[in-house]
């Protein structure tokens, strides 16, 4: 019996693709286009399941797409710039260029070894000056246009790392890759203006309509508009103004303090007499910046024995407190408080023994006995205790009070964003340079672009704390540009993030001169099919499509938005296990034993634990270059597939990969030993076919429709079930009759013209042995006839004054006196009409009968 030779097989239709150019693309204004993408990877140095998931998606989508006649742009490159590369250097002493290089070399032959129909030729790497000398360029253009701007922040500082952290790489206080608790610093950074673009970010979501829900979603709440009011209160004995912002106006009479931020300059002018105000102010910096951390943190305030002074009523004086829990870079950094709406305030006027005043009258509640206890309303209601508001609704009392403030200068209508401007900037050597040069005399200077690229230099020493950049002994010190006297180079480098808000669009002529070549770019742009993690729902997305923006706005791209479709993928998960000791075990360190595990070196019990996300840490981690060893690309790539669609987690099994290789070894045999002979290849369908060979034929043209509507439906996971379907079929088609010989040719040419997306080297192998011509992934995805998918025979329901009676089942277009005599033929409907004949009943051909008793 001739097994079939995967690895073999594999590397042999590898080897032809690329040498027959295959998957390499031009624009050709005589076909529609369409462009796959995945996230591009880090190059880690190997890839992981997470990867084969996402790339087999995208494989899967490309070839469907190229077989449906599509002009198809899938390329792949490497996001090759950060942290990992430089702590192997730091640990290993072996080169961050050095390193990554190697990890590249490795991983794109992992990738080339699952045969995805990539266009090698436009690979890029973001590390290479080729590349990074673009987004300079960029840079110098934003920054001429008024969208890259530096200025003094306050950051989030990870003291292990040395390094800036962006606010999404801060979890609960907590460096994302150290760990370490994070801290607050005030440095010079170069920033991105994405807040101009905050209101068109928002409303061009809903364009998106080839997005998950979930992920716009998420844009929509990061980009966080709220509508509000500016309120101005006067400070007494002080000439100063306190600005806050607010979202309930309405609540104004309901005031009992104003509390500033930690940060907020009068903070800082009343503590410099006032040495516990700047231990207070001191404390509340080590306190991590993220939103949950100050949302869960005790609410802590300091008086500062300033008095704001009530816009409504110039006797009203509130305390000024320096509050944890106000943020100085939303809104206004100020606020105030209103304790009976709202649970922060309340909070903290209970500790701090502050008045709470109700404002707002729930519906039906009396206004002589409404208390607040410890829950702030925060429901509709009318307004009441607040003067000329009296009476109103929330919403009327909002207008109403931001009139008046407008009318007497006291505030405006205004609206905020919970979107930040963009900190790029990185005190990291493995990242793309800020083409800057600071002159003592001069500022801040661009590079001249003649200069440009500012390559990073080789020689660098990666010992001690902080950027190497800086600690260079010669890099930084150049002569100013503008000038010509002593000046340094800015040694902050990007953000990775800038690197991968472009590159999709690279792809398009990824050897252009410039960032992108307009003709390229015009025909492939937008990616038609974007695939890749969740995670990145609201940075690298946001990113791109405020790059977008920028783009169109220096003039390099007419785009409104890079992503026309997203699909995001789920994880791919394992069960855990641990030792007698508790200590976590490798799938490949544990064997079964009955119902459970023992460990492979002595046979020890084991503990297994819930099936989580596969990581490092818990080892359930399975390594794609072991599966595609020992089963092959498209055993790995058929189970990706199979048990769950795309957007699910999918748990990875032995059983499963087992599964997948029978099924492919299985139809390797049907076809390479048919039980029965099939026609020759070429073969014209005889004019009659024998019953079975009839509905075998028909179950063909079902495959095909089922098969293509599922792929355009992302339920790859039922186009696999139908491919197993259909071959089950096929394999029963016994029949000695030259019409099932017909009809096995037919359905094996047919199906492995289907799986060729799915499962591609197999699938051009069995080609051959069919006597097919050409190349399989130039064959067209195959027509059906719509005759031949409809149903022969029909469910039929039958209503008796309009309730459901029973079904019957009838021939599709059958006779209505048929009909109607099967469904008065009914049990139940005989006991309802009791011998008496039906009043009337109504026949609608293929769907229902209706008796009127
Ligand atoms: C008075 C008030 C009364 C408020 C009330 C709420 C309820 P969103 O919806 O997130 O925009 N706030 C304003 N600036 C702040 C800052 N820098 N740090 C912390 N809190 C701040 O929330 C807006 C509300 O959050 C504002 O409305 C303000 O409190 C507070 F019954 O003003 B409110
Ligand atoms: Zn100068």
């Amino acid at each position: 019996m001739s097994r079939y030779n995967f690895r073999e097989t594999e590397a042999k239709w590898q080897r032809i693709w690329d040498e027959e150019h295959c998957f390499e693309v031009s624009e050709d204004p005589d076909k529609p286009k369409y462009y796959v993408l995945e996230m591009f990877p880090y190059p880690s140095g190997r890839i992981h399941m997470g990867h084969v998931r996402n790339y087999t998606l995208g494989d899967l989508v490309a070839r469907y797409k190229k077989a449906k006649g599509f002009n198809v742009l899938h390329p792949m490159g490497w996001d090759a710039f950060g942290l990992p590369a430089e702590n192997a250097a730091f640990e290993r002493g072996v080169h961050p260029a050095k390193w990554t290089h190697e990890n590249i070399a490795s991983m794109r032959d992992q990738l080339k070894s699952m045969g995805l129909s990539y266009d090698w030729r436009r690979e890029v790497a973001t590390c290479d000056p080729s590349y990074y000398k673009h987004e300079q360029k960029m840079f110098l253009d934003f920054y001429k246009a008024g969208l890259a701007y530096k200025k003094e922040s306050w950051v989030n500082w990870d003291p292990v790392e040395n390094t800036v952290l962006a606010n999404e790489q801060v979890i609960d206080g907590m460096g994302w890759r150290s760990g370490a608790p994070v801290e607050k610093r005030l440095l010079s950074q170069w920033f991105l203006k994405i807040t101009e673009y905050a209101d068109d970010l928002l409303n061009a979501l809903e364009g998106l309509d080839r997005w998950p829900d979930r992920v716009t979603l998420m844009q929509h709440n990061w980009i966080g508009k709220s509508d509000g009011a500016r309120v101005f209160f006067d400070i007494k004995d002080d000439s100063e103004k306190l600005e806050v912002f607010t979202t309930r106006p309405d609540t104004l009479f309901g005031a009992s303090f104003c509390a500033i931020a930690a940060n907020h300059p009068l903070a800082a002018k009343v503590a410099e007499n006032n040495p516990a105000l700047a231990e207070f102010i001191a404390e509340c910096n080590r306190m991590g910046t993220s939103e949950t951390e100050i949302e869960t943190a005790e609410k802590k305030g300091f008086d500062t024995g300033l008095k704001a002074v009530h816009p409504f009523d110039d006797t009203w004086e509130l305390p000024v407190y320096v509050a944890n829990f106000v943020l100085m870079d939303y809104g206004t950094g100020a606020i105030f408080g209103c304790p009976a709406h709202d649970q922060r305030d309340l909070d903290f006027a209970r500790k701090y023994d502050l008045t709470v005043t109700p404002v707002v009258l729930p519906p039906d509640a009396d206004p002589e006995s409404f208390e607040v206890g410890t829950e702030a309303y925060v429901g509709p209601g009318k307004i009441y205790n607040s003067n000329f508001l009296d009476g109103l609704a929330v919403d009327e009392a909002k207008s109403a009070v931001a009139e008046r403030l407008q009318k007497n200068g006291q505030g405006e209508k205004t609206t905020t964003y919970r979107l930040r401007d963009w900190g790029v900037s990185r005190q990291r050597y493995w990242g793309c340079p800020v083409p800057f040069i600071h002159c003592p005399d001069c500022g801040e200077v661009p590079v001249p672009e003649a200069d440009l690229p500012v390559e990073l230099p080789e020689d660098v020493d990666f010992e001690g704390a902080g950027n190497p950049l800086d600690r260079h002994p010669t890099w930084k010190h150049v002569s100013c540009p503008k000038c010509g006297g002593k000046a340094e180079r800015e040694t902050d480098t990007f953000d990775t993030f800038f690197e991968s808000s472009w590159y999709f669009a690279r792809f398009a002529d990824a050897k252009a001169e410039n960032a992108f070549s307009k003709e390229a770019a015009e025909y492939w742009l937008p990616v038609d099919q974007y695939i890749g993690g969740i995670e990145h729902a609201v940075l690298h997305l946001l990113y791109s499509r405020f790059f977008t923006r920028a783009l169109r706005k220096c003039g390099y791209l007419e785009l409104d938005e890079p992503f026309a479709g997203l699909m995001t993928q789920g994880m791919v998960c394992h069960e855990t296990y641990k030792d007698q000791n508790g200590a976590w075990l490798f799938p490949t360190e544990v064997r079964k034993e009955g119902s459970g595990y023992v460990t492979v070196a002595d046979g020890a019990p084991v503990k297994t634990g819930r099936i989580e996300k596969m990581s490092k840490s818990k080892r359930n981690v399975v390594d794609p270059e072991n599966i595609i060893g020992a089963y092959g690309a498209d055993t790995a790539r058929l189970f990706m597939l199979s048990d769950s669609p795309p957007e699910r987690d999918l748990e990875w099994t032995e059983a499963g990969v087992e599964g997948a290789w029978r099924y492919l070894s299985r139809l390797w045999r049907l076809i390479t030993e048919p039980a029965k002979p099939f026609a020759p290849h070429g073969t014209a369908r005889p004019a009659e076919l024998s019953g079975k060979a009839e509905s075998a034929e028909k179950a063909v043209h079902k495959a095909i429709k089922g098969i293509g509507e599922a792929v355009e439906r992302f339920r790859f996971n039922t186009a696999v079930a139908q491919v197993r379907e259909l071959s089950n079929t096929l394999a029963d088609l016994d029949g000695d009759d030259e019409g099932s010989a017909w009809a096995r040719r037919y359905g094996y040419e047919t199906l492995v013209r289907l799986i060729e997306p799915m499962v591609p080297h197999i699938a051009e192998e069995l080609w051959v042995e069919l006597g097919g011509e050409g190349l399989l992934t130039d064959v067209a995805w195959p027509a059906f006839n719509e005759d031949l998918v409809r149903d022969d025979t029909l469910t039929i329901a039958v209503q008796v004054n309009g309730k459901l009676r029973g079904t019957i089942e009838a021939a599709r277009d059958a006779d209505k006196s048929g009909v109607e005599e099967a469904a008065l033929g009914l049990e139940n409907v005989q006991k309802i009409l009791d011998g008496k004949p039906p009043r009337r009943v109504i026949v609608v051909p293929n769907k229902i009968v209706n008796i009127v008793a």
